[in-house]
Parts: structure tokens; sequence; C-alpha cells
């Protein structure tokens, strides 16, 4: 047996998870002892590790191979009975999530960071999940915080690295190692909530084109065994379908800017039926019609509308949730429906409580995110499945189920501007300076509008009573358009402003037209309340979504 080694450690500042996980510059990650304090950190936090089970993995992006096997010495090290490990370290994030929960693991290391860029000079990322299979709620991410900062030893194991490519079990100082296919578990628990045989047909179907784009991260083999061999779906359907460890020097973020090859394709002269991207770790979704691109937070909306259509949840839904800046478009539905509606901060982490106590069924956030209580994270092929599941049995293509959604529940215009890099003191400064003043903006002139009321947005949890504040400045107006401001948690340089508008409109004679039009007004009585331009020295932002 190999011997154990102690090793002294000193504590990194820093090292406190944001919106979902710890994430840094790969040179961060790679100092010496850097991952080895927070992993170190986690079991910590775990108290006795002896005899608990994990499951590891990551979205395959530069040092995911490394940090599994420093992960897997380590565990071995404190005493881990087994280790579950996706073949070539692979684990989409909510393939991970099922293996967890399918296999009743202690909980499971995520090696991602997302939709920001891989590479040497780009981004990596830890995030821990529970035995649910959902991220650590914040609870647990703060205890995880404080271990970092008294952190004195770790523990590793004086051995070399195992092989990560042959599915097979091994023992590494005492502690079982199961390699495992990381697609099939999830393949068969798709298989488990829709109507494969109706699908296949459609994908089958000589006249419906569809097009996934993987976007050179974790999901091309999810999609190519799902869409491809399992569906029937013509070879070439998924595109940039061969994971790389710096996704093809791209961006892995579905939306209409970093997706360009796909929006190409769906808007050319011969546009196709249907398209999708995912994003780095598989649980971001973007879905788009022949030439018309569907809103995340429209998605969400229409496919709890249309649940019904799905076998897994045929009955009807316990209750949705939404994060506070998704537009409200998914509360109609739910009121439509005589189900709860739950608005929680922006993060999956907030929503594990709610599906753990069968509160809610399906759940979204307007960044690209929806799920159901199949998993405990957002799960970018499910709501692709789910679309095409809606398509084949309402016979209509994606573009007309939205269209008629609107006719019938109204339209929620919706946006989010993104101002990156800007300077953290200032930015921080201005957010600040909002939420002084949040209470006596009442009544107020901005622009053409007046403000209606305003808060910052606090939550308390339904479940556990946990509170949590200042997750967001919101501001409604009086023509019920209402305008949100928050700092993002997930990058790894600089700060990045979000500023989301959403505006309610059920005339329909004004339900096709263009978003930056419709919610101009709201846009810039925000940034005149908040004075963006004044702080940040931008008249424009960086990406609009
Ligand atoms: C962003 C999104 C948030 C999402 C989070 C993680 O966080 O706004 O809705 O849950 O990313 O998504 P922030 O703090 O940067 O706004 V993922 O797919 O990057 O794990
Ligand atoms: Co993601």
């Amino acid at each position: 047996m190999s011997a154990i080694k102690t090793i002294d450690t000193n504590p990194f500042a820093g090292q406190k998870p944001g919106t979902s996980g710890l994430r840094k510059k790969v040179a961060e990650f790679t100092q010496p002892h850097y991952l080895e304090n927070f992993v170190q950190a986690i079991f910590n936090m775990l108290g006795d590790c002896r005899g608990k089970r994990l499951a590891v993995g990551g979205d395959g992006r530069y040092y995911n191979r490394e940090a599994i096997q420093i992960i897997a010495r380590m565990a071995a090290a404190n005493g881990f009975g087994k280790l579950l490990i996706g073949r070539g370290g692979i684990f989409s994030t909510p393939a991970m999530s099922c293996v967890i929960r399918k296999y009743g693991t202690d909980g499971g290391i995520i090696l991602s960071a997302s939709h920001n860029p891989g590479g040497p000079n780009a981004d990596f990322g830890v995030k821990f999940n529970g035995a649910n299979g959902g991220p650590a709620p914040e609870a647990v991410t703060e205890a995880i915080y404080r271990q970092t900062l008294s952190i004195e030893q770790y523990l590793t194991l004086d051995t070399g690295d195992m092989d990560l490519d042959r599915v097979g079990r091994c023992e590494l100082g005492g502690m079982e190692i199961e390699i495992i296919d990381p697609v099939t578990d999830y393949a068969d628990l798709m298989a488990s909530i829709f109507d494969f045989e109706k699908i296949s047909q459609l994908l089958t179907n000589r006249r419906f084109h569809m097009c996934f784009d993987a976007m050179h991260a974790v999901t091309g083999p999810y999609a190519k065994a799902i869409l491809e061999e399992r569906l029937g779906a013509e070879p070439g359907t998924v595109i940039n379908g061969a994971p790389d460890e710096s996704f093809g020097g791209g961006h892995p973020d579905p939306n209409l800017v970093h997706a360009r090859e796909l929006v190409d394709r769906m808007n050319g002269d011969a546009p196709l039926a249907f398209g999708a991207a995912s994003d780095g770790d598989g649980d971001r979704n973007m879905v788009l019609g022949s030439g018309f691109y569907i809103n995340p937070c429209d998605s969400l909306a229409v496919l709890a509308a249309n649940a019904g259509l799905v076998p897994a949840y045929h009955e009807s839904l316990a209750g949705v949730a939404r994060s506070m800046p998704t537009s409200r478009a998914l509360d109609r539905v739910a009121q439509f429906l005589e189900i709860p509606c739950y608005e929680t901060p922006v993060g999956w982490k907030f929503f594990g409580n709610l599906m753990d106590a069968d509160k809610i069924t399906i759940c979204g956030e307007e960044s690209f995110g929806t799920g159901s209580n199949h998993v405990r994270e957002k799960d970018g092929l499910w709501a692709v499945l789910f679309w095409l599941n809606i398509i084949v049995e309402s016979r209509k293509p994606a573009r007309s189920i939205v269209r008629e959604h609107w006719q019938r529940f109204g339209r929620d215009y919706f946006t989010r501007h993104d101002f990156e890099g800007l300077d953290a003191g200032r930015t921080g400064e201005m957010i600040g300076r909002l939420r002084d003043r949040v209470s006596g903006l009442v009544g107020r002139q901005a622009g053409e509008l007046s403000i209606q009321a305003a808060d910052d947005f606090a939550y308390t949890d339904p479940v556990d009573g946990g509170v949590s504040e200042e997750q967001g400045v919101r501001i409604f107006f009086n023509d019920g358009s209402r305008a949100v401001f928050r700092l993002s948690g997930t990058g790894t340089a600089n700060a990045t402003l979000r500023l989301y508008c959403d505006k309610y409109e059920t005339d329909p004679a004004l339900l096709g037209l263009d978003t930056q039009r419709m919610l101009a007004q709201t846009l810039q009585a925000a940034g005149e309340v908040a004075g963006i331009a004044e702080f940040t020295g931008r008249t424009a932002p960086d990406v609009i979504t």
C-alpha cells in the first residue's frame, strides 16, 4: 500500500465559491497547493471521510485530467471508500448529478468553469455537489470557505497516475476506483423521461433537419450518443462534437454571439427546422426555431405550459421556480395551472431544496438554464429533448409554439445587457450607491418613466429558512417594466455588471416586435438611475442576450 503523505500548506486568499463553485485562472489553480487546499477544505467540511463514496469528473477542459489524479490521491489518503470516475475524466454537469443520485454516492466533485473559456491561459473551476446531486447550498459553500481560511495541512498519496481511459475497477491506496462510461447512465435517464420512439420518428423524417452545436465542449459525446445513435438523427447533426481542452479557442457559451455557426445555419437560405447548443459543461441550452431565436425565459414558460405532452410530466407539476431576474413569463403559466411559482436568487443551488421537498418539478434561469427534478442541475440536452418531444406531439414548428404561447399568455419581452471587464472598485461603488438609495427611489422620475417600487432582493428558503441577502437591486417602473442590477459571481477577472430588463405586453399587435426597441425606455431609465455611464465609462454593453 502506498504511503500517505501529510503536506504542510498555508491558506490562499479568495477561495470563496461564487455563483457556481470556485473559478479562477488556470495559472492560479495550478500553483503548488492551490487545488489541494481547496479539495482538502471540501473533505474537512465533510468531516470523517472514511468509507465515503464520491463521483469525480469534469468538462474535459485544460487541467481536467491532472486535477482528477490529484483528487484521487487525496481522496485515498483521506480514507474514502470509493471513487466513481467518468472515462477520460469526463462527466457533464447534469450527468454527474445523475450518477450521484443513481449510485447513491455521498456527493461529487465537478471540474469545470462552465461557459468560461478553457485552455492554459483561460479558466478552471471546481464545484462540490451533495448527495442529492445538486450544487452545495450556501451554508455548505460557506463552510468550505471557512476551511480554506485555516487550512494547515493536506493529505495525499505517494503514488503515480492511474489509467483514466479504461472502463473497469482498480484500487488506489486501499480505495476502490471504478471508471464508468460517462454517457450511458445519463442517456438511459433521458430515455425514461421522453418518448424516444416518437422523437426518433421525427428525427428520421428526412424533412425535419436539426443541428446541435456542442461548441467543442463536453456535450459532444452525449449528443452524438443520444441524438445520432439512439434516436437516428442523420450523422453530422451534432457539430463541433469533439471535446477539446480549449473548446476550439472559443467561448463555450450558447448564445447568439458565441454559437455563430449554428445561428448562421438557422438563418441561411435553407434554414433548419430546429437548432440547439450547449455550454462547456452541458448544463445550459439555447434553442432556435427556423430563423427564430427563443429567449430562455420564454423557453422555460413554454416547457412548463406543455409539460403534459411529455411522458414523465403527464401528471401535473408540483410547482415551478425561476431565478429572480428571469422574466415573469413562467409565473403566468403557473397561475393558469394553479400551481405555486417560486422566485429564487441567481444560481442553481437555490432550487435543490425546493425539489427535494417536492415543491417544484420544473425550474430555470434566464441564463440559458432549464431543468427538472430528474437531476439537481440544469440540463442542456434534457431541454433539447423536451422541445423535440413537444414539437412531435403538437405537430407544430418551434416558432409557432412560441407565437401561440404569446397569444395565449401575453409576451414578456426580456433582455440582459452585460458590461464586462469593469473596474471592480467603481462598479461595486455603483451597486452600493443603488442599494443605499433603493428605498428612496419610489416616486422618482427616470427618463420617460417613474419608479413605482424598488428593493434589494432577499430570499428566505421556504424549506430550511436560510436567508440570502443582497441578491440584486430591482426597480419596477410605472409602465409595468422592471430592471434588475447585479454583479456576476462567475468571472475570474475584473467585474461584470448584469442589467436585466423585462416588460409584459398583451396587445396582439405588439407581440412580434424587436426586443431592444420594446425595452429601450426601460434600459434608458435603468442606466440613468444607476449612473452606468458615469461609474463604468461605458455607453454600450459588451454582450446582449
Ligand atoms: C451565471 C448566470 C447564472 C448561472 C451561473 C452558472 O452567474 O447568471 O444564472 O446559474 O452563471 O451557470 P453570474 O453570477 O455570472 O451571473 V454555469 O452554466 O456557468 O455553471
Ligand atoms: Co454550465
